[in-house]
């Protein structure tokens, strides 16, 4: 088989089982294209997408603007490494400080590259500022965290599956609960070692957990009374997705450090990066951190495009404005329904709790009835859908999707 010829989905699937790692278990669908709120499977069958690649496309599919942007720095110059400069690299650096408020961007990859240069971050200015002895900082995290996949994020989770077998584990970690205020003041007056609280503003894998009204402005009012950093980890709950630029903005929360990625690129590059100011970012000095990519011409270029596009085209508020219609009309159906508990989340970042146990099918079983019905969700538990369509999408297109939503959870109702 010549593999530039169109594949049949069966023929795709059966490539990946063979010859790809198992690490995944996708929804039985194959995608070969995407426009704004749409994708489409290799035999042409059209979905809406409400994943958005995890929050990575919140400007929709192949947004022209941001791929134009990829295509011109692409012809030009990719990649330099940083042992030189690059002409894109600090105008990009420049807007992107400007447009979230903090003196510096240290620029990377993956959302996991850039928690992880957090946490070094946030180490490197105990020892350094905060005069903690050297190895002993710790950083507070919350139980049910997803901050991604390496060793050292995974050392702090509490996920079996992704933890088990990946040991020796990386110290320096304390965990508590999420949207626990006494908790955190606990370990805080406890332990003078406390360098950091690393915390997702919405948990999104956790299944779209919203902490308590003022849980963000309270936990980072306890950070600043200890001299901790409070590091938002904005990666799915950042651009635009909850209705705000960023999640804390909901509670005006300035962190100390912030972490970007996804739709930092709206889902056409790898790029993510770390905000702080001067204070604790200069504690980096040459040598101290690096990447082959990170900070690239074409990141600079697209991450720029994706954010004049989320300026530009109002996302924010159009992911409030939809997302209160989606939850509204949604619940006209939950009210009457005896197999969705609620809907829950902000702007567009939302889900629905199943009434059902974690281990059970019923999501996943939902999730490929979804599919036949031209909508495509994940589980993020055996009870409960993540729904994060992209931020373009418009008034019409979501009661259509939750129209599509209601006949297929009608569909299994007792
Ligand atoms: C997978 C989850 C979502 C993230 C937050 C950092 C990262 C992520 C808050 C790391 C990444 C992705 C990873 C992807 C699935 C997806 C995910 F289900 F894993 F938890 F979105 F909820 N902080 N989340 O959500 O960013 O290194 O992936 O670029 O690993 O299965 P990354």
């Amino acid at each position: 088989m010549n593999v530039l010829n169109q594949l049949t989905s069966q023929e795709a699937m059966d490539l990946e089982n063979k010859y790809g790692a198992h690490n995944y278990h996708p929804l039985p669908v194959v995608l070969s294209r995407g426009e704004g709120v749409y994708v489409w499977d290799v035999e042409g069958k059209q979905y809406y997408d409400f994943l958005s690649a995890y929050s990575a496309v919140n400007q929709g599919h192949c947004h022209p603007k941001i791929v134009n942007a990829l295509i011109n720095q692409a012809q030009n110059l990719t990649l330099t490494s940083r042992a030189f400069y690059n002409d894109v690299l600090g105008k990009y650096e420049k807007f992107a400080t400007e447009y979230f408020g903090f003196n510096k961007l240290l620029p990377m990859n993956t959302g996991a590259e850039a928690v992880e240069t957090a946490i070094k971050l946030c180490r490197k200015w105990a020892y350094e500022v905060k005069g903690i002895n050297e190895n002993e900082a710790e950083i507070i995290v919350c139980k049910n965290n997803f901050h991604g996949r390496t060793t050292t994020i995974i050392s702090f989770s509490n996920d079996i599956v992704a933890r088990k077998n990946f040991g020796p584990y990386t110290k320096g970690f304390i965990k508590i609960e999420y949207d626990n205020l006494q908790a955190l003041e606990t370990v805080l007056v406890n332990n003078k070692n406390v360098a950091g609280f690393l915390v997702e503003p919405i948990q999104g894998e956790a299944g779209v957990y919203v902490p308590s009204e003022g849980y963000l402005t309270k936990a980072k009012a306890l950070c600043e009374a200890h001299n901790v950093l409070f590091i938002a980890d904005e990666v799915q709950t950042g651009i635009a997705r909850t209705g705000k630029l960023l999640a804390v903005d909901h509670e005006n929360v300035k962190p100390d450090v912030l972490i970007l990625g996804k739709a930092l690129s709206g889902g056409v590059y790898p790029v993510s990066a770390v905000l702080a100011n001067d204070a604790i970012m200069n504690v980096i000095k040459p040598g101290s951190h690096g990447s082959t990519f990170g900070g690239n011409p074409v990141a600079a270029a697209v991450a720029i495009a994706a954010l004049e596009v989320v300026r530009d085209e109002d996302l924010a508020e159009n992911a409030e404005t939809m997302g209160q219609l989606f939850r509204r009309e949604l619940n006209k159906y939950i009210k009457t329904s005896n197999l969705v508990n609620l809907v829950r989340g902000k702007g567009l970042l939302n889900a629905i709790v199943i009434e059902d146990d974690e281990e059970s099918e019923t999501a996943w079983n939902i999730c490929l009835a979804l599919r036949d019905n031209g909508l495509l969700a994940k589980p993020t538990h055996g009870n409960i859908i993540r729904f994060a369509p992209p931020l373009v999408i418009t008034e019409e297109q979501v009661l259509d999707c939750v129209s599509i939503i209601v006949k297929t959870l009608k569909g299994f109702e007792e």
